[in-house]
Parts: C-alpha cells; sequence; structure tokens
C-alpha cells in the first residue's frame, strides 16, 4: 500500500513522472486499477481541491497535479476497459461551455469505452450549438454534459433547450454529472439523469438506452 501513498504525494506534488512510476509499481504489486484511481489519483486531487480552497494552493498548483493525475491515469486506462461489454451505443461527451475541467469527464468517457460505447469527445468549454450538430452527425443516443464550476451548470439547460429547439430532444438521451451537479438540478433542467462517478455513469448510460 506503500505504492498508493506514492502516488498520492505524487499528484499533490504535481510530479507527472513520479505518478507515472507509482503507477506502475502499484500494479506491477498487483493492486486493483479501482483502487489505484480511488485511493491514489481520486483522493489526491480531493485534496488538492482543500488546498486550494484553503489558500494553500494557487491555479498553476492545481494544473501540475491534474497533469499529473491524467498521465496516471492513462496507464490504468487500459485495465479500467471492461472488456467482456457488447458494443452499447454512441455517446457524445464534452465540458460544457466556459469550463476547463476535464479529468472526470475523462474518466467518464474513458469508463464509457471500456463498457462497450463508442464515445465521441468533444472536450471543454462545448457550446449548445456544438453539442447539438456533433448528435446529429453522429446519430447519438446519449450525449454526456459535465460541468465543474456553479457558473457553468447553467449551460447543460441551454444546452437541453437547444436540443429542443433543433427538434431532437426525443432522439436523443441527456445525461450529466460534475461536482456541483445534483439529481435535483439534474430533474430542474429536464435531463434524463445524473451520476455522481464514472461508473454509476456508465450504469445510467446503459439504463437510458435500454
Ligand atoms: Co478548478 N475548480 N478552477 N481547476 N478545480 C474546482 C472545480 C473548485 C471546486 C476548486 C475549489 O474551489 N475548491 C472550484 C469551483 C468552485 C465552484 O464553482 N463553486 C474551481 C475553480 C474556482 C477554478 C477556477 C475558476 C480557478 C481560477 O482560475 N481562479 C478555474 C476555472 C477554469 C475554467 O474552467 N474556466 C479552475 C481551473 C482549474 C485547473 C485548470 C487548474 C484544473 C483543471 C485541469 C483539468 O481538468 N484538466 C482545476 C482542478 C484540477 C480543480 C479541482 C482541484 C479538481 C477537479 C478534478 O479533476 N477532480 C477542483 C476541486 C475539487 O473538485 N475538489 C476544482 C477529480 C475528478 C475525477 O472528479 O471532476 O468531480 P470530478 O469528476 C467525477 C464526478 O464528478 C463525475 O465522475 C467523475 C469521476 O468519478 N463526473 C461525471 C464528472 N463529470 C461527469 C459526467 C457524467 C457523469 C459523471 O455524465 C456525463
Amino acid at each position: 500500500m506503500d505504492q498508493l501513498k506514492a502516488v498520492y504525494e505524487a499528484v499533490l506534488d504535481g510530479n507527472a513522472p513520479a505518478a507515472q512510476a507509482g503507477v506502475k509499481a502499484a500494479i506491477a504489486e498487483g493492486i486493483p486499477a479501482e483502487t489505484i484511481l480511488k485511493r491514489g489519483l481520486i483522493d489526491a486531487m480531493a485534496e488538492v481541491g482543500r488546498l486550494f480552497e484553503e489558500n494553500e494552493y494557487f491555479v498553476p498548483e492545481m494544473l501540475v497535479s491534474a497533469r499529473a493525475m491524467q498521465s496516471g491515469l492513462s496507464l490504468l486506462k487500459p485495465l479500467l476497459a471492461d472488456a467482456g461489454a457488447a458494443s452499447a451505443g454512441k455517446v457524445v461527451i464534452g465540458t460544457v461551455k466556459g469550463d476547463l475541467h476535464d479529468i472526470g469527464k475523462n474518466l467518464v468517457a474513458m469508463m464509457l469505452e471500456g463498457a462497450g460505447f463508442e464515445v465521441i469527445d468533444l472536450g471543454t468549454d462545448v457550446t449548445p450549438e456544438k453539442f447539438v450538430k456533433a448528435v446529429v452527425e453522429n446519430k447519438a443516443q446519449v450525449i454526456g454534459m459535465s460541468a465543474l464550476l456553479t457558473t457553468t451548470m447553467g449551460s447543460m439547460g441551454t444546452t437541453i433547450k437547444a436540443l429542443v429547439e433543433a427538434g431532437l430532444r426525443d432522439k436523443v438521451k441527456v445525461m450529466i454529472g460534475g461536482a456541483p451537479v445534483t439529481d435535483g438540478f439534474a430533474k430542474q433542467v429536464g435531463a434524463d439523469g445524473y451520476s455522481p462517478d464514472a461508473s454509476s455513469a456508465v450504469r445510467l448510460a446503459r439504463s437510458l438506452i435500454g
């Protein structure tokens, strides 16, 4: 379990090579990928958030920690894949307009891919128009929107309105998530579902497609 502590410390220090080395060592030790993800990477990012709130970390520190997390995550990606799953449907995913946070969204995209979904990842700062265009072009069955800022959550509702205006609302299911998002908020903006984390996002996408 020392390896998990090494991963945690590397992310806190924003040390990407050490995060990669720690993840590699943890995998070699036989620690399950989900444990490395939750106890090493995600716990460390939660601590980074706390330090930011306490004014001990600032944006540059958050950024290097995020890079360290992403580099560790890339090694876990193949291990988190649920190889046995059949092709499950098409999901267009992105972080909403004005929001540049993508770690959680990438994690959700990765888990969906692992579960057999075809994922079209639009990246960050995705406008409602871009979501609508991507649904049409890809004939997607699900849109997944992520928001980490309370100031950008509103764009989820705006995107759903844009789908209605484009006559697409009954053709595509909408799922949303991100730290400030709640089930109540999902109902309020007319989304079809909310999930608090990446694994439940996979279950939700499956149930939405039926
Ligand atoms: Co920002 N940031 N940040 N940040 N940042 C938060 C979100 C914040 C809570 C920090 C804080 O104050 N404690 C705060 C938001 C406050 C608020 O809105 N109430 C904040 C702020 C204020 C800001 C800036 C405004 C700071 C500034 O410039 N002054 C700025 C905004 C930039 C912008 O977006 N326009 C900013 C910038 C950044 C960085 C660029 C430095 C960096 C992002 C790098 C990147 O993503 N590539 C960053 C980071 C790293 C964070 C924290 C520390 C960590 C976020 C994260 O990656 N968590 C964050 C504090 C925190 O959350 N504790 C913070 C790990 C990730 C795995 O979790 O994203 O929640 P999460 O995803 C989870 C679930 O939410 C869910 O599944 C995921 C996996 O379990 N989920 C979904 C997510 N999307 C989903 C979609 C789904 C389903 C589930 O369906 C489609």
